[in-house]
């Protein structure tokens, strides 16, 4: 049933499962750069009555030759339009068949990076979501799954493709992927390269043999990696009890990749910005990265490829539980606290935005006209917090009960969310069904917590009174209540913890829960570990904030303490107002609290970012400024480090790391410390020390730390020449160049700067890395983006004009830079405006960014 209201889109309420069964599916690829031929073999059945056979197949897939059962229908009985084509249910036999079809493609026109294309002289493919239309016709479409037999001809030395090799010889190889998979885990690679090789042994004794394929030169960068990946073999098993399934595991790095990795079956494709890292060129931030994005596309072998989803609105079903599985994998190797601290960092600066502004949707949208435009931080990183909701609810028995039969029954399905439910309701007999609203309510939740004390109750009664509201999102207003778990502690007025965590349930719009025989009024320690992804309110002064700061057991709270008292503090300075001595002081004391963790203790130093203090005014219903929040966070930090520049030096000095680079947790958590207190110098040292420390640091977390404390003080020219002298043909270091100018430029400037630097014969647009790096840099530097005369809109339009002509994924996705518009003053929404009016009047405008674009422009209507 097509939809008639709304034509451009899909609709979840429309699925209806493929009127045929794929049995198999054979292609052989002849590759040649402007003219590859594919040609493939369906064995298709039809699940009931005889219908029309429809295949996918974007307009750039020329048919040269079709056959049914080895003959070719009658011309009449096929028709073919922009982006399907049909074979007349009168031409079909009637029981198993097979449709052979022959076409032609052009990998090296192909500038979307979906699909089959060229990057840098190698042939790889992408086909999430609907890539595998752009390389042949098929049913392309997550449901439909088979087993996979394919050979490559080519002439290049290294021919691969998903599951077993079957096969080799001059010029060709074989490969068969026994199991059953749907086209977007589809991938075939023909290169120049060369392999960092290992092997694994699972747990009930089968050898894999694992290659990480990089170009020649590239091998001594993938050792990290390798090791990451060894890491995540293990630790499926001995956490979930998945073991791996296949004879090799192959991992490929390309250089142009519209994001960050792919989990196609047996053979991941990366970035190469996530496989590669030595020392000199990677951050410990782009190890721990390349750590836990080569984990998660090895989760996706079970959250994703064994189980996949029914269609593409249950895309949280494998992104949500991925990003769980991948989180709970670093917390594992790394610090918990510390990656929990930095995963609700990410989540609200990403989803929370995302959440409260234009771009609002549910965990599992219902209506999309693009699917690409829903790789989302709310299908993402909210889907992955609502899993972890649930497992707070059940408990981890019963979560590890609910995976075992989630894994056991559906294993080899393309399942939905309600699949996903049931299974924990089986398992652990809880009623789900207030709690999927989760998935089907957009926008984020604000909870309310009030305190009373009653000292006439023998003991003394504290009563916490919990309410939550969620404000309206683009075509929901009403929102029921969900159920929220909300962890509880109390502490002591002496500091000891009196209650340990309890998780309150709130079910309703409003709810009171009693704790009695206290003795004495406790403090509240509440959402711990950030138990639910919702905005808490409530009236807490700076003493208490500061008290919690101190005490808390609870290391999310304890941070949140210190966070909640800088963002007071920066609030009212933004709006003109005396604030932060509290927090100086509070801070400075757990600075030089050597019992702290140093990754916790820099965390704590990182003051909220201009970003954070615009949506905290924006939730106060006070107009961000971008200037002032600019200049109250300067004054902020650079108080902070005229207070304590003792303690901040002596850090500096302590937290050098001695002896070779380790990009492991405890070196990475000390050089994190020491970039926290060098950054909080450099507001008063004038550079010095960073001008050194880039001179003398091996490693480039220390090196791109001290860069950026020279650009803030303008002196950041020699060093930046030095880095390009050094790195000049190395396109990782070389983005960083380009993004690091732009993000940590003075505001003022950086519309220009970025504007210069695009002139530049090495500003590689058509590489989403670079173009990310400028375009991602500008869009960072809060103020810069907003200038109040309109360059960082009109800028990142122009720009967004351009790509979207050339790689629409890449443009759609940039366009999230103006999704918070709507919320400055009427001057800058007036250009912002104006620039997204250019966007979507563009002639040719791709789906995707028009999608985007109107979206944006619908909420300030
Ligand atoms: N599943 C891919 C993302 C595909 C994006 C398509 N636009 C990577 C991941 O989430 O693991
Ligand atoms: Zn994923």
């Amino acid at each position: 049933m097509a939809p008639t209201q709304d034509p451009i889109a899909q609709h979840l309420a429309d699925y209806r499962p493929y009127p045929f069964i794929l049995h198999q599916t054979r292609l052989d690829f002849t590759l040649k750069p402007a003219a590859t031929r594919v040609r493939a073999a369906l064995t298709l059945q039809p699940r009931a009555g005889v219908e029309d056979l429809v295949l996918d197949g974007g307009g750039r897939v020329t048919l040269i030759a079709l056959r049914i059962d080895g003959a070719a229908p009658d011309p009449t009985q096929v028709e073919r339009d922009d982006e399907t084509l049909t074979i007349a249910a009168a031409a079909l036999p009637r029981g198993v068949f097979v449709v052979e079809t022959e076409v032609e493609i052009d990998p090296s026109a192909n500038t979307e990076f979906e699909g089959l294309y060229l990057s840098g002289g190698m042939f790889c493919t992408q086909c999430e979501a609907e890539g595998f239309r752009h390389i042949t016709f098929y049913p392309d479409r997550p449901d439909v799954m088979a087993p996979f037999d394919v050979t490559i001809r080519s002439e290049k030395p290294v021919l691969l493709s998903n599951g077993n090799p079957a096969g080799q010889g001059p010029g060709v190889a074989a490969w068969h992927d026994p199991w059953p998979k749907p086209a977007y885990l589809f991938a075939l690679v023909a290169g120049d390269l060369v392999s960092v090789s290992d092997s694994f042994t699972t747990r009930s004794g089968r050898q894999a043999e694992l290659n990480i394929w990089v170009r020649p030169g590239d091998q001594d960068r993938a050792g990290y990696a390798m090791e990451a990946l060894i890491r995540s073999m293990t630790w499926d098993e001995d956490v979930y009890g998945r073991e791996y399934d296949l004879d090799v595991f192959n991992i490929v790095a390309v250089d142009d990749f519209n994001m960050g990795a792919m989990e196609n079956k047996g053979l991941n494709i990366f970035n190469s910005k996530l496989v590669l890292a030595s020392p000199e060129t990677a951050t410990d931030a782009d190890y721990e990265r390349i750590e836990s994005v080569i984990a998660h596309e090895y989760f996706h072998n079970w959250t994703g490829n064994r189980i996949t989803c029914r269609d593409w609105f249950q895309l949280c079903l494998k992104e949500g539980l991925t990003v769980f599985r991948d989180q709970q994998f670093t917390a594992d190797m790394r610090s918990a606290p510390v990656k929990r601290i930095s995963d609700v960092r990410a989540l609200r600066a990403r989803q929370f935005r995302e959440d409260q502004g234009p771009l609002a949707h549910p965990v599992r949208p219902e209506r999309y006209e693009e699917i690409n435009n829903f790789y989302t931080a709310t299908v993402y990183e909210k889907g992955a917090e609502v899993i972890g909701m649930l497992k707070r609810l059940v408990g981890d028995e019963g979560y590890a009960r609910a995976l075992e039969l989630y894994f056991d029954r559906h294993d080899g399905d393309a399942a939905t969310i309600e699949d996903w439910l049931k299974v924990f309701e089986d398992a652990t007999g809880r009623d789900l069904a207030q709690f999927k609203r989760w998935y089907t309510d957009a926008g984020t939740p604000h909870l309310t917590m009030e305190e009373d004390w009653d000292d006439s109750v023998r003991g003394g009664r504290l009563t916490l009174r919990l309410t939550q509201h969620t404000p309206p999102t683009p075509g929901q207003d009403d929102k029921p209540p969900r159920v929220i778990p909300v962890a509880v502690g109390l502490i002591g007025p002496n500091g000891d913890e009196v209650a340990a965590t309890r998780i309150l349930e709130l079910t309703q719009a409003a709810q009171s829960f009693d704790f009695d025989g206290l003795g004495a009024r406790p403090v509240v320690s509440t959402l711990r570990g950030f138990s639910a992804p919702v905005v808490l309110e409530r009236p807490i002064d700076d003493r208490t904030r500061a008290f919690l700061l101190a005490h808390d057991t609870d290391p999310f709270a304890r941070w949140e303490a210190g966070r909640d008292l800088a963002l007071s503090a920066l609030v009212a300075l933004a709006q003109g107002r005396q604030a932060g001595d509290e927090f100086i002081d509070a801070i400075g004391r757990l600075a030089g609290d050597d019992d702290a963790d140093p990754a916790f203790r820099a965390l704590c130093l990182a003051l909220p970012g201009d970003e954070d203090i615009a949506t905290r005014l924006a939730a106060l219903d006070v107009t961000p400024d971008p200037d002032a929040i600019h200049a109250a966070r300067d004054g902020l930090a650079r108080r902070l480090a005229e207070a304590h520049a003792e303690r901040l030096s002596e850090l500096y000095e302590t937290m050098a790391v001695p002896g070779p680079y380790s990009p492991e947790a405890a070196a990475a958590a000390r050089r994190s410390l020491r970039i926290a207190a060098l950054g909080l110098l450099n507001r008063i040292d004038r550079g010095d020390r960073a001008e050194v420390l880039f001179g003398t640091a091996g490693n480039m977390t220390e090196r791109m730390a001290a860069l950026i404390c020279l650009i803030r003080r303008g002196r950041g020219q020699a060093a930046l020449d030095a880095l390009h002298d050094q790195f000049g043909d190395n396109r990782l270091v070389m983005d960083k160049w380009f993004s690091v100018q732009v993000m940590s430029a003075p505001p003022a400037e950086a519309p220009a700067i970025a504007g210069r630097l695009a002139g530049r014969r090495d500003f590689d647009w058509k590489n989403p890395n670079r173009f990310r790096a400028l375009l991602g840099g500008l869009a960072a530097n809060h103020a810069g983006f907003h200038a109040a005369d309109g360059s960082g809109y009109d800028f990142t339009a122009d720009w967004l004009m351009r790509m979207d002509k050339v790689n629409p994924q890449i443009a759609a996705r940039m366009s999230t830079a103006f999704e918070t518009w709507p919320r400055y003053d009427a001057a800058r929404r007036e250009r912002a405006r104006a620039a997204l009016d250019r966007i979507a009047a563009m002639p040719g405008i791709s789906r995707n960014t028009r999608e985007m674009v109107s979206r944006m422009i619908a909420a300030g209507a």
